[in-house]
Formats: structure tokens, C-alpha cells, sequence
């Protein structure tokens, strides 16, 4: 038994959020926080809003209502998406708290004291038909490196590269469009990355091997680019002020910290948020701070996110000298893309999550996302792979075969699990069977390995199948009513087994699941290898209900529905 704090990238605050971004973030860490509390660990699974930065500025401004207002307005409607997910946070906090704000402060006094912050004077860009400084995203223009023509301030989109506003050719403002635009002068806060390079170096060195490829390519490449020193200051009127107890300057003009700098700093602020909700039972020091030794930590994020959770925190966090929980594991996903095209927030190109639920229950996503997760490349949506998908693993092999048993068993035996004979054979290879799947699925969760995962699974529902097949229990209660009473009890088992192993990928249909039988003292505690062997867990005389069919098939009306309604091929 561990403890286990999981994090999975913070959604922005503005917009709802398509299945691209919940793919490659909290829908597997939210898998993955409930097969570890199943097998019995103690996890603290932490989310928040995303909340400071010109983007919130922006469309609040659009919308016409103070930006704080818009943030609390935005934060609940994306967290009722995430319950409609059935996403299990421990904690969903909000980056604006008072909690973020003293730690954020707090980290860079001590970056400060410690010879890692310094004040320089910079030239920024500056719009005159916006009549602000434009930072990060709000410069768009030519990637230096790439050559890619919508490339933000901060970041190239296409090539990953960390950029500055002023890197860019052919810069124009993303507000306005004007390339009326002139440098001027102004103070700012750096992070001195390049003194921490060699510690933070060290750092991925001694752990990157353990994450999964992706995220240690990703940290590895972007260390060989060296580490340069980055502004952490904007000139914005939302964002966690510079304290004027340690910068009186920079205070009175207003600068705030950069979103990126605040928001991985908000993994522990929501923490605090957590814990000051009851404050006798929570500690949230006991999961961030000299909690090395007992706490193992997993990050989940989009490639995108590497850089900044791989290098930049934890060197925010090492340049600090305090005893700060740092990541042990980064979970990083690739890109779902959208018939081949992008998913598009901005151009409304895709599936977008309240959409998503509107049409169909969570498990119907939860498990295709899944079983499709972009782990070792981009993987691509179509309403043809997803209606195919839901049709054949969750409406034919899983849903059929758990209301074929038992319906066909009630109509035989009545409402309670039938005795039957001694197991032989047949169930003797099934038990094995179904162990040597469970190890497999297991080991694909305890390595973060989702489609594989979600493969071993799909293998456990079709062995029950299989068995059915084999032993046709509608044949041989014509011969051997005791032998069929046999092969349904035990698929009932199975059905129980099923339950409590699929409910990490379909918790609610897997709850419907493991109530058709009123076991008592029934929980959804992880299989043991022997519960697995001998499927003997739902005993002889357990009454049991019939669940309301737990997969709707898709038809071709539904599939050509949902291709006219989010435009199939044609939208990409
Ligand atoms: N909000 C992801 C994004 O909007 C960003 C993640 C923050 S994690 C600390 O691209
Ligand atoms: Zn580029």
C-alpha cells in the first residue's frame, strides 16, 4: 500500500474543452487514481482551473463581465462537465485562490533570497492599436525554427519549441491583426534557469527512465537545447501580484506573475485548498512537503506540457531549497486529431465534451478514448471507429453477454444464482485463462500503458464469451440441467469479476454491473489472482436483477447523425 498523488494539466479556463484535451489529461489520470484506490492505495487525485493570463482577460472582456466573475462562472461550468465524465477528483480547485496567490508569492521570495530571480529590463512588444503590451499568445507570426505561420509568442504549436514573443517574423497582434507594433522598454522578473541547468539536469537524469518514452524524449531533447532564463512577470492586471513585501517597484507598476508560472505552483495551492476544507483530517504538507520517501507522484499531460513539467517546475521548485514533492513519473499523450485534421478549439472543429455528453452516456467515451488513447502516436476520431468500437466491445461483447446469462439463467432458475455441479474442465481452463489476463491487464496499468490496458480488458470480456460458446448452456439444459446451472453460475461470476475490473474505464456502467447481485458487504476491492482462478466470489443462492441494457447499439441513422450534426470528413 503507497500513497499516491496523481495531477493531471490544468484546463484552461476559457472555453470548454474538446476530447483531444481530455484524452491526454484527466480522463487517464482519473483511470488511473481509481485502479490504485481499488487495489487498495491511498490517492489524492488534484485538478483545477487554469485561470490567469490574457486569454481569461480577453474573453471576459468579449463577454463583458469582470474578469474574476467570468472565471467563477467558466470554473463551475467545465467542473459540471467533468462530474457528467464521472472524473473523481479528490480535489478540483481554481488557480485565482487565495491559497495559490500566498504560495506562488512565497516560492519566489525564496527564489529571490536564494540568488535565482533578478530584475532586467527588457523590450517588449507593444501594440498601438490595442494600446497594451502584447505577451505570449498575443503575438502571432512565423516559427523561426520551423517555419509554421500562426506560431504564438510563447510556443510554436507545430514544432513544440519554447519561443519568445520577439523570436517571431512577420509578428502581429492576435487581438486586433495590426502590425503596428513597437518595442518598449520595461521591467520584468527572470527565472535563472540557466544557473539550476546542470541541478535540473541531474534531476531528469536520475528519473526520466522510469517515465514512459514519450515524456522522457520530450524533456531530454528540450535539456540539449540548454536552458535559457525566462521572464516570469506580465503586465497584466489579472494574475498573482509580485509581493511589494520583496519587489516594491515592480509591485506599484503592476506586474503579476506569468500563468505558467503560477499554475503548477496551483498543484499544491489546490492541495491546500483541499486540506483547508477540513483541516483536522487533511494534511497537506504530508503530500508536497519532505514527502520524498512515502509519496509516489505521477503527472499526466498533452506533449505540449512536457517542457514546462519536466524542466521549467522542477526548477522552480530546486532553485527554492525547500523540501518540495517533485514529479516521479510524467504521463504524457500525443495528439487526437479529428478525421486526420486538428481538433479545433477556436475554429470549433471536433467533438467538444459537453457535446459529447449530450449524445451518449460518459462510459461510451471514457471507454473509446481509452481504448484509442494517443500513447505512441496521434490517433485520429471518426464517428465510423467510434460507433464501431461502442458496437462491438461494450454493446456485443460486453453488454450482450452480461443480459444474455442472465436473463437465459432467470428464465431457467429463477431470480438467485443457481448451484449446479462441480466445476470441470472447461472452467478449470477458464480460470486460468482469466488469470493470466487479469496479470496481463494489471502489469499494462501498473506501467501506465492504456491501450494495452484497455486491450487486456477487451481479452477478459471476450474469454467469457468464448465459454459461453463452448459450453452452450441453452443446449445443455436439455441434457444436463445441473451442468448448465454450472456454466451460469459461473459466468455470473465473471460478470461480477468483470464489474469490478472494467470500473476504472466505465465506472458507472460497471457499478450497474456489480449491483445486479445483492452480495453482502459487497465493495468494488480489486480481484485477488485466486478470486480469479476459482470465479467462485458470487456464491450459489445470491439473489440477483436483471441491469437495463447497459450498451445501446448504434445504428447507421445515429452514425450519419452525428456526421451531419459535428461534420464528419468534411469538417477536416
Ligand atoms: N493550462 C494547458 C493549456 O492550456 C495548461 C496546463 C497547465 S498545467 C499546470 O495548454
Ligand atoms: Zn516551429
Amino acid at each position: 500500500m503507497a500513497r499516491h498523488l496523481i495531477t493531471s494539466a490544468l484546463p484552461y479556463i476559457n472555453g470548454i474543452k474538446h476530447l483531444g484535451n481530455m484524452v491526454g489529461s484527466m480522463l487517464p489520470a482519473d483511470v488511473y487514481s481509481r485502479y490504485l484506490r481499488q487495489r487498495g492505495h491511498e490517492v489524492l487525485y488534484i485538478c483545477a482551473t487554469d485561470e490567469h493570463g490574457t486569454p481569461a482577460e480577453l474573453a471576459a472582456k468579449e463577454q463583458g463581465v469582470p474578469v474574476d466573475a467570468f472565471c467563477t462562472e467558466a470554473h463551475h461550468q467545465q467542473k459540471a462537465i467533468y462530474d457528467g465524465f464521472s472524473l473523481a477528483f479528490d480535489y478540483f480547485g481554481r488557480s485565482s485562490s487565495p491559497q495559490n496567490h500566498e504560495i506562488t508569492q512565497e516560492i519566489a521570495r525564496e527564489l529571490k533570497a536564494n540568488g535565482f530571480i533578478e530584475e532586467r529590463a527588457i523590450r517588449q512588444v507593444y501594440s498601438n492599436a490595442d494600446g497594451r503590451f502584447l505577451p505570449d499568445r498575443y503575438i502571432i507570426g512565423t516559427c523561426p525554427h520551423c517555419g509554421y505561420d500562426k506560431a504564438r509568442g510563447d510556443q510554436c504549436e507545430n514544432c513544440t519549441r519554447v519561443l519568445d514573443p520577439t523570436d517571431l517574423i512577420d509578428a502581429r497582434s492576435a487581438i486586433s491583426g495590426s502590425s503596428d507594433l513597437e518595442v518598449r522598454e520595461t521591467k520584468h522578473l527572470f527565472l535563472l534557469q540557466s544557473a539550476l541547468a546542470g541541478e535540473v539536469e541531474a534531476w531528469v537524469d536520475e528519473r526520466a527512465d522510469n517515465w514512459p518514452v514519450l515524456a522522457s524524449s520530450i524533456a531530454r531533447k528540450w535539456l540539449t537545447e540548454g536552458l535559457h532564463d525566462r521572464a516570469i512577470t506580465r503586465d497584466l492586471d489579472w494574475g498573482v501580484p509580485v509581493p511589494a513585501d520583496t519587489w516594491p517597484d515592480l509591485a506599484a507598476a503592476g506586474k503579476v506573475f506569468y500563468v505558467w508560472f503560477d499554475a503548477p505552483i496551483e498543484y499544491i495551492g489546490a492541495t491546500k485548498e483541499w486540506a483547508d476544507q477540513d483541516p483536522e483530517n487533511r494534511d497537506w504538507r504530508s503530500w508536497w512537503w519532505k514527502s520524498d520517501a512515502n509519496v509516489q507522484y505521477t503527472q499526466f499531460m498533452g506533449k505540449d506540457n512536457v517542457p514546462f513539467h519536466s524542466v521549467m517546475f522542477p526548477a522552480t521548485l530546486l532553485g527554492t531549497r525547500a523540501p518540495w514533492k517533485k514529479v516521479d513519473v510524467i504521463k504524457a499523450f500525443n495528439w487526437l486529431n479529428y478525421y486526420g485534421g486538428k481538433f479545433s478549439t477556436s475554429q470549433r472543429r471536433g467533438v467538444f465534451t459537453h457535446d459529447a455528453l449530450d449524445i451518449l452516456p460518459a462510459d461510451y467515451w471514457r471507454y473509446f478514448m481509452m481504448a484509442n488513447a494517443p500513447e505512441s502516436d496521434d490517433s485520429s476520431f471518426t464517428w465510423e471507429h467510434f460507433t464501431a468500437t461502442v458496437n462491438k466491445d461494450l454493446a456485443d461483447t460486453l453488454g450482450n453477454f452480461v443480459n444474455r446469462v442472465l436473463s437465459f439463467s432467470k428464465k431457467r432458475f429463477g431470480e438467485e444464482v443457481p448451484a449446479g455441479s462441480e466445476p470441470g474442465e472447461a472452467e478449470t481452463k477458464l480460470g486460468e485463462e482469466i488469470t493470466r489476463l487479469l496479470a496481463e491487464y494489471e502489469s499494462q496499468m501498473e506501467a501506465i500503458q492504456f491501450r494495452k490496458a484497455a486491450a487486456a480488458l477487451r481479452a477478459l470480456w471476450s474469454a467469457g464469451n468464448s465459454y459461453l460458446e463452448e459450453k452452450a448452456p441453452w443446449l445443455e439444459i436439455k441434457t444436463n440441467p445441473e451442468g448448465a446451472a454450472l456454466t451460469l453460475r459461473t459466468a455470473m461470476n465473471l460478470i461480477h469479476l468483470y464489474a469490478v475490473v472494467s470500473e476504472p474505464f466505465i465506472p458507472t456502467s460497471a457499478k450497474k454491473m456489480r449491483e445486479a447481485f445483492s452480495l453482502e458487504n459487497d465493495t468494488a476491492a480489486w480481484v485477488t489472482q485466486e478470486e480469479a482462478r476459482s470465479l467462485t466470489a458470487v456464491p450459489a443462492g445470491t439473489p440477483f436483477t436483471i441491469p437495463p441494457v447497459l450498451f445501446a447499439k448504434l445504428t447507421d441513422e445515429d452514425l450519419e447523425s452525428y456526421k451531419e450534426r459535428f461534420g464528419g470528413e468534411s469538417a477536416a
